[in-house]
């Protein structure tokens, strides 16, 4: 109970709890004098290291290969796919000048890699035996953003940036690594306890480039939704672009499919926005750069029996592979909980002289913030148990507010009341056509996240479309964004 009056607040003021939360919790630091780039503070990186050593983990069983391109890009290979400038050129950053001489070929900082990559993809990709073709990197890329800049969620310099491309040798191979993208997407949400959905995008706001993108998407707080990962499907669009054949068995020279999977960031913003509450972060155990903080709380005069219990415990856990720290700073327990509970850590293991006495601990989930007395012989199970309930509590409680925030209409009238309401997302049904797709986004003052992924589920039958009263062929998502 007490854990949800706190929670209240937290979507109360959620822009403003999260804009000084990066700060206090040690995340990031805004203060840097370029607008839309901020600085990485230690503890923040810690975290979003501990979530990218996952990805790197899922790129390798998946067999991915990591590589890492220059960040700076000729004029003239970024021109070479025309949706995909006329996507991205209002939002480059260019470099035109090297010392005090103009550049003769100018070149640009990369928004994403595409146009950096594959006129390489064109030198390796031979033939078919080169195939399915699999890289990943990670790296700063740099996009300008003209709408309402925020750390970690719309950056003008990502410095996180995943992107995962692909070559292969049909249609169906490329589908089936779509596939394979979602289903490492999954296995990273569950890991981070985040629940999602995933929409097939209309075509007027997929990926420039792309013939398909789907986008995962996550609730924040504030009922507006968060993108936190994408996958495009391109079929033959870039290996047109920049002549990436392949010789297939017969001799013949045929174009490669291609896909993209990209994340950054946003992933970090999505875990402190889901888990976090009035107390500050809250952070899943997976991730948590200490997961359990060791608090003696000594008598006075009594001090070296307690400080001397609270280092074994800490030496036994940390024996057990768990990221532990005993605070032995001189100041009081109260002072050391509030710092603690700021940064997020899942589990504080409280000692005092009672407890040395008595063979025994204390165990304070962040999460719920709740104790618990156990046996110090048992700690190490006990703490491992803990995580395990925390994970599940985390994504569940999140998978509860997502759902509840999920509204299916058959009106306008109906879709305005919940973006005045509560917010979240709509479900309507829709003939298919963009222009009422264009009227619905108008009407609502909302954007349209596509239709829900796998197509079964966004079939429809028996219902009509709100703006045009023809029938409806799909469910489409509504929603305010981030
Ligand atoms: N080339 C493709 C796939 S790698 C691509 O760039 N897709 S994207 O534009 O959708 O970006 C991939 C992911 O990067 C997004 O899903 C989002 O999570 C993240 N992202 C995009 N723009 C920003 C930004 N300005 N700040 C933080 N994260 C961003
Ligand atoms: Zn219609």
């Amino acid at each position: 109970m007490a854990g949800k009056v706190k929670r209240e607040k937290w979507s109360e003021n959620f822009s403003e709890w999260y804009n000084e939360l990066i700060e206090t919790a040690g995340i990031q630091d805004k203060r840097y004098p370029v607008k839309g780039m901020n600085i990485w503070l230690p503890y923040g990186l810690k975290i979003m290291r501990n979530i990218e050593r996952f990805i790197h983990s899922e790129m390798e069983r998946t067999g991915h290969e990591e590589v890492l391109f220059p960040a700076l890009i000729p004029e003239t290979e970024f021109q070479k796919e025309a949706e995909h400038i006329a996507g991205f050129e209002g939002e480059v950053f260019w470099v035109t000048h090297a010392g005090h001489d103009p550049l003769d070929i100018r070149l640009i900082l990369r928004p994403t890699s595409e146009t950096a990559m594959y006129s390489m993809f064109s030198l390796w990709i031979r033939s078919h035996a080169d195939l399915p073709f699999k890289v990943y990197q990670i790296v700063n890329t740099y996009r300008y953003e003209t709408k309402h800049t925020r750390p970690l969620i719309r950056v003008r310099e990502i410095s996180r940036f995943f992107e995962a491309h692909t070559a292969h040798d049909s249609y169906e191979d490329a589908e089936r690594q779509i596939r394979e993208d979602l289903e490492i997407f999954d296995r990273l949400a569950k890991f981070l306890a985040i629940p999602y959905i995933i929409s097939k995008r209309p075509d007027w706001d997929k990926f420039p480039g792309a013939y398909y993108s789907l986008g995962a998407e996550i609730m924040m707080p504030d009922g507006r939704t968060l993108q936190i990962g994408t996958m495009h499907n391109y079929r033959q669009n870039f290996a047109k672009a920049y002549d990436i054949k392949y010789e297939t068995e017969e001799g013949e020279h045929e174009y490669v499919h291609q896909t993209t999977f990209g994340m950054s960031e946003r992933l970090l913003a999505a875990v402190m926005a889901i888990h976090g509450d009035d107390n500050g972060l809250v952070l899943p155990p997976t991730i948590a750069p200490i997961q359990v903080v060791v608090v003696p709380i000594p008598k006075k005069d009594a001090e070296a029996d307690v400080f001397a219990y609270a280092r074994e415990i800490a030496e036994e856990l940390r024996n057990a592979g768990i990221r532990v720290h005993v605070d032995e700073r001189d100041i009081r327990p109260g002072r050391k909980y509030y710092d603690w509970e700021l940064k997020g850590v899942p589990v504080r293991i409280e000692v005092g002289p009672r407890d040395v006495e008595g063979r025994k601990a204390v165990i304070a989930r962040r999460d719920t913030l709740t104790k618990e007395v156990v046996e110090r012989a048992e700690i190490v199970e006990a703490v491992r148990k803990t995580f395990d309930g925390i994970m599940d509590n985390l994504y569940n409680r999140a998978k509860e507010f997502l759902e509840s925030h999920i509204k299916r209409v058959d009106t306008i009238e109906e879709a305005k009341a919940v973006f005045e309401d509560r917010r979240g997302i709509v479900e309507i049904p829709w003939c298919g056509s963009e222009e009422c797709g264009l009227k619905m986004e108008e009407e609502l003052d909302a954007k349209m996240l596509g239709t829900p992924y796998p197509e079964e589920k966004a079939r429809i039958e028996g219902k009509k479309c709100p703006v045009c009263g023809r029938e409806a062929k799909f469910i489409a998502r509504f929603a305010r964004t981030y």
